[in-house]
């Protein structure tokens, strides 16, 4: 049969051939596109994610952390090569065909492009794959117009073939680096029609949010001042504002949402429909508030806990709108995620569009997120697109997965600094955090839980969801003692000391530390 014969052509060199222009598909891809979702590997990246088993993500999380994302990645990026190769292998065969050397180069490109644009529904950017992996297909046709199963040129031929191969990817990744340039600005024209261009720093490379204007820029400055003022001045330990904000959700890619395309709707259990549009939510009377987040996820002592000035609006103020029916709410975002939980935890919700006097990044959930005083980081959607009001209660995207992490959130009192100076002087200090419940004290005990004494705390920021800073000194006993520290929270209840991993429902007990 002619099509086993042409088969059987595709022998090692080919493969290797086929593989490397699978390499350069994904390589160029990259190059024009960087981590957004019009690189290639994005959404195949987004398929695993979401169709892998609950224990699988389960597992990932518990033990892998962010490495089980990298994996997903990983494992992402090899698929894509792997088709990419497939469909050059195919390109060439069905090439071969009409016995002419362009058009043989013509299909693998054909069908790299067509994968492309595909995956990422953006022609142009598909040419960043296509591109290159045509140029390895040049390169290496020697390679590929082998007859009956044998290569064309000698082992020597080969090697050149194959250095050729990599100088040609080499070089075409170099093109299609200046082809980013040309084709991001090409993008930001097109999207300033309906919007200001908020992708367009994405693209090249850089991703430093925009700020607020003028005024809700100069308001937040003042706020973020004053709790810097109010800040303990601890060594090593950061203040009541977080410098970096911790990052989690379940994307290696993160979404790239337009302003000028994105929607926030409210529908379900209502009595009509609402929608409104980026433009809407800015000109509503903008408020700013700390808020804390907390991932149910960490270890006790972990670093996944930040605090920040948010910008925004009451998420009512729009809910309301609809007249909602419904006990139940799940938030639904552009990535796919939800998440559900009782009506009352919405009532004091926020929308946010501002980060400490910027726009929202995008990894925080540009242009807007959601947050649930009190709750979990999780139930605080990022991206989000649709508030959906429901009689009955049903499950978030983590609660599939067996976790329990709609909230409240559990206390706790973090030790994440302990300076010694040189006249035997210690400074113990971290923060503390019990969602609206609020932190009344801290106490920390020097001999292992025996005794113990009340640690100095940070007033108060504005804000019903914050933590607060805790610090304690005293001089060394000249010998290693076991230090342990536990928070009170606003209603009088103490951190509990039984302790207990971060699955299903967060991490307890109290953290101690040994000091030498
Ligand atoms: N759309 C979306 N929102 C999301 C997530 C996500 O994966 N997708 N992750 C949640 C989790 S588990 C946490 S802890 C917080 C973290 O918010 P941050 O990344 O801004 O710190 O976002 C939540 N919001
Ligand atoms: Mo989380």
């Amino acid at each position: 049969m002619k099509g086993l014969g042409l088969i059987r052509r595709v022998n090692g060199p080919f493969a290797a051939v086929a593989m490397m222009a699978g390499i350069a598909a994904v390589a160029g891809s990259y190059l024009v596109a960087g981590s957004t979702p019009r690189f290639v590997v994005a959404p195949v990246a987004s398929v695993l994610t979401t169709s892998m088993p609950g224990i699988i993500v389960t597992f990932g999380i518990l033990f892998l952390g962010d490495i089980g994302q990298k994996l997903n990645l990983g494992m992402a990026i090899g698929l894509t090569i792997l088709l990419a190769s497939l469909l050059v292998t195919a390109g060439v065969l069905v090439g071969r065909r009409f016995r002419s050397r362009a058009i043989t180069g013509l299909f693998p490109a054909l069908f790299v492009w067509l994968f492309a644009n595909f995956l990422t529904g953006s022609p142009l950017y598909a040419l960043g794959a296509a591109i290159p992996a045509a140029a390895v297909v040049a390169a290496g046709r020697q390679w590929l117009d082998a007859e009956d199963g044998h290569p064309a040129a000698d082992v020597d031929g080969g090697r050149r073939t194959i250095v050729t191969g990599l100088v040609g990817l080499l070089g075409l990744g170099g093109l299609s680096y200046f082809l980013r340039d040309s084709v991001a600005s090409d993008a930001s024209t097109v999207d300033s029609e309906g919007s200001e261009s908020s992708s367009d720093s994405e693209f090249s490379g850089h991703g430093d949010p925009h700020p607020l204007n003028d005024d809700l820029k100069a308001e937040a400055d003042e706020m973020i001042a004053a709790a810097n003022e109010q800040s303990l001045d601890v060594r090593r330990l950061e203040g009541l504002v977080s410098e970096k904000f911790y990052e989690v959700d379940i994307n290696s890619v993160n979404p790239t949402v337009e302003e000028g395309a994105w929607q926030l709707s409210v529908t379900g259990a209502v009595e009509q429909e609402v929608t409104v549009d980026y433009q809407e939510i800015r000109m509503m009377e903008a408020q700013h508030q700390f808020n804390t987040l907390r991932c149910v996820g960490e270890s006790l002592n972990g670093r996944k806990m930040d605090n920040a000035l948010w910008t925004g609006v009451p998420i009512m103020d729009v809910v309301d709108r609809a007249n909602p029916q419904g006990e139940y709410v799940m938030l639904r975002a552009d990535d796919g995620y939800f998440e559900e939980f009782p009506m009352d935890a919405l009532k004091t919700g926020f929308l946010a569009y501002g980060m400490n006097g910027f726009e929202l990044p995008r990894a925080h959930g540009f242009p807007v997120r959601a947050l649930i005083p009190g709750h979990w980081g999780e139930i605080n959607v990022k991206w989000l697109t649709e508030i959906e009001i429901l009689d009955e209660e049903a499950k978030g995207y983590w609660e599939k997965r067996g976790w329990h992490g709609t909230g409240p959130v559990n206390t706790v009192a973090k030790l994440h600094a302990t300076n010694i100076d040189s006249n035997n002087g210690v400074e113990l200090g971290g923060h503390a955090y019990a969602g609206t419940r609020g932190i009344q004290k801290v106490e920390v005990s020097i001999d292992g839980g025996e005794s113990w004494t009340e640690a100095e705390l940070s007033d108060p920021l504005p804000g019903e969801d914050v933590w607060r800073m805790w610090a304690h000194r005293y001089d060394h006993p000249g010998k290693p003692h076991e230090v342990v520290v536990r928070a009170t929270d606003g209603t009088g209840t103490l951190q509990p000391k039984d302790e207990s991993r971060a699955f299903p429902s967060g991490a307890t007990g109290w953290v101690s530390e040994r000091i030498r």
